[in-house]
Order: structure tokens, then sequence, then C-alpha cells
């Protein structure tokens, strides 16, 4: 294990275990936690043992959003410097690792923090966790994503009424409404995340990377666009190393044993 300031990472079995770190706070951001937080996913991504990525927070909250004690308020702000320099870049890296990244939300979500999870691949959260789009208690924009990814996972009645209202989503409405995979007891919740995330990372890394990929590309595309993607994509799937195994253990009736690439 090793302390990179407020960010803990943890590397084995294929998975990277990212856990937030400033639990006094909620796991609220300030820019050290940022910059803790992107040389841990350049080093899980440069890493080739990584095949799968688990996001969770320490204490009782996965991530409360941006620290609001950090800032002088009083003065001339410019968030907008804040999101393109820290969170903008964020997001893009979560949604660009070439990777499965998991995401545990082992309590309150807020703020950046409920949309930072959002952007993960697969969502699981704790039953007593809460997701809250609390911007609009400050009279700001839900950021990191989520005037982008709250309409297209639930729809524009609930995105509006989310960001409007600030109200909290248990971890089991959001199960019911699609905004998250999974709601799980909270005791079960990390077990059942290292579980995910180890089996994904003895998948064919590469091809769930352009699934990820696809997925992602289809909110923007219409459908001619997506299936010439689909085709370039699975072009070059079905050169995959991984590919070959999968057909060839399938014949051979055996489990099939992936590289990754
Ligand atoms: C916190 C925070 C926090 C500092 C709890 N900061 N200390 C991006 C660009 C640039 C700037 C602006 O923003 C953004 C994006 C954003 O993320 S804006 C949204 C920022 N986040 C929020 O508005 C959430 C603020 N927090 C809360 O509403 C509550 O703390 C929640 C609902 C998350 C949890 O409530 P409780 O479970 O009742 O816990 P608590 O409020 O007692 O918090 C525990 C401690 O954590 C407490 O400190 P203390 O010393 O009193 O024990 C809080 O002050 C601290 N904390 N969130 N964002």
């Amino acid at each position: 294990m090793t302390k990179e300031s407020s960010v803990l990472s943890e590397i084995g079995g294929g998975v990277a275990v990212v856990t937030l770190n400033r639990p006094d706070k909620l796991n609220a951001f300030n820019e050290e936690m940022h910059l803790a937080l992107r040389a841990v996913l350049e080093r899980a991504e440069a890493d080739s043992s990584v095949r799968a990525l688990l996001l969770t927070g320490a204490g009782r909250g996965f991530c409360a959003g941006q620290d609001l004690g950090d800032r002088n308020v009083s003065g001339d702000v410019d968030l907008g410097h804040t999101l393109e320099n820290f969170y903008n870049p964020l997001i893009r890296k979560l949604r660009a690792l070439p990777l499965p990244v998991v995401c545990a939300v082992n309590g309150v979500a807020a703020g950046a923090g409920a949309n930072i999870a959002l952007a993960c691949d697969i969502v699981l959260a704790a039953r007593s966790a809460k997701f809250v789009q609390a911007f609009c208690r400050l009279g700001l924009v839900p950021d990191s994503g989520g005037t982008y990814s709250l309409p297209r996972l639930v729809g524009e009645a609930r995105a509006k009424g989310l960001a409007l209202l600030g109200e909290p989503l248990t971890a089991e409405r959001a199960e019911a409404w699609g905004l998250i995979w999974r709601a799980v007891d909270d005791e079960a919740l990390m077990e059942e995340a290292r579980k995910l995330a180890t089996h994904l990372a003895t998948q064919p890394t590469a091809g769930l990377a352009k699934s990820k990929q696809a997925i992602q590309a289809s909110l923007d595309n219409d459908l001619d666009a997506q299936l010439d993607l689909e085709r370039d994509l699975q072009r070059e799937a079905g050169r995959s190393a991984d590919y070959r195994e999968g057909v060839a253990a399938f014949m051979e009736k055996r489990a099939a044993v992936f590289q990754g690439r």
C-alpha cells in the first residue's frame, strides 16, 4: 500500500484500488487531492498489470465534492478555472481509461463527488449511501459531467428534479432509476466491489475498453455512425489474442485465459 497524500492506492491481482482519503471532510476535493488522484490514475494506466480500477472513499462518505473551505469566495473567484484544470480532466480521464472502472460509493456522494461516481463504468453503492446534486444549494450548476450524464441516465424530468431540488437520492432509488448498476448491503459493498473488479481484471481488457468506448460514443452518434464505429472496433477486436483464445476455449469446452489484449 502506498500513501499518495490524500489518495491511497493499492495494486494487486490486476486491480488498482484507489481510495479518496480525506475522511474528516467526507473526502471533499482540494487541489492536492486532485493532483494525487491524477498521479495515481496515470500510474495505474501506465502499469500493464492493471486491468480494472476500483474507486472508493475512506470513512463514512464517498466524496462531498469540492472542499468548500478551501477557497476564499469573497474576491473574484473563477470556478471555470477550477473545472478546466481539475474536474474536467478527471472526468475525461475516467471516461477514456482503456479498462473498466468500478466505483464503490461507500457513503454520501455530493456535488462533484456524485458526478465523479457517475462517470465510472459500473457503480455499486452501499444501501445507506445517498447521491446529492448539492450545487443548487450554492447557486451553482451541476458540473463534473452532471448535466451530461444525468439526463442520459435518468431522463430530463428526473435530471431536472435532482439538479433543481438537490434532494438526496437513496442508493436503492438510484438503482431503480438506472442511475447506478446496483445497491448493495453496506457490510457487503467492498467485498462485492472487489469481486467484481477482480472478475473484470481476468476478462478481455482491450475488448471491454472498446465496448466502453462504443457505448460512450453512441450517445452522440446516429445509427449509421455507430454501425461504422462497431465495424471498425470489431475489426480490431477480431485481430486480438483474446478473441482467438475466447473462440479456442469455447471450442475446447474449457475456461478462457485472457491476456487483456
Ligand atoms: C465538508 C464538505 C465540503 C468541506 C462535508 N467541503 N467540508 C467545483 C468547482 C469549484 C468550486 C465549487 O464547486 C465545485 C463542485 C462542487 O462540488 S459544489 C458542491 C460542493 N459540495 C457540497 O455542497 C456538499 C456540502 N456538504 C454537505 O452538504 C453535507 O456535508 C453532506 C450532505 C455531504 C453530508 O452531510 P452529513 O452527513 O450531515 O455530514 P456533515 O455535513 O456533518 O459533514 C461532516 C464533515 O465534513 C463536516 O466537518 P466537521 O468539522 O463539522 O465535522 C463538514 O463540514 C465536512 N464537509 N462536505 N464539501
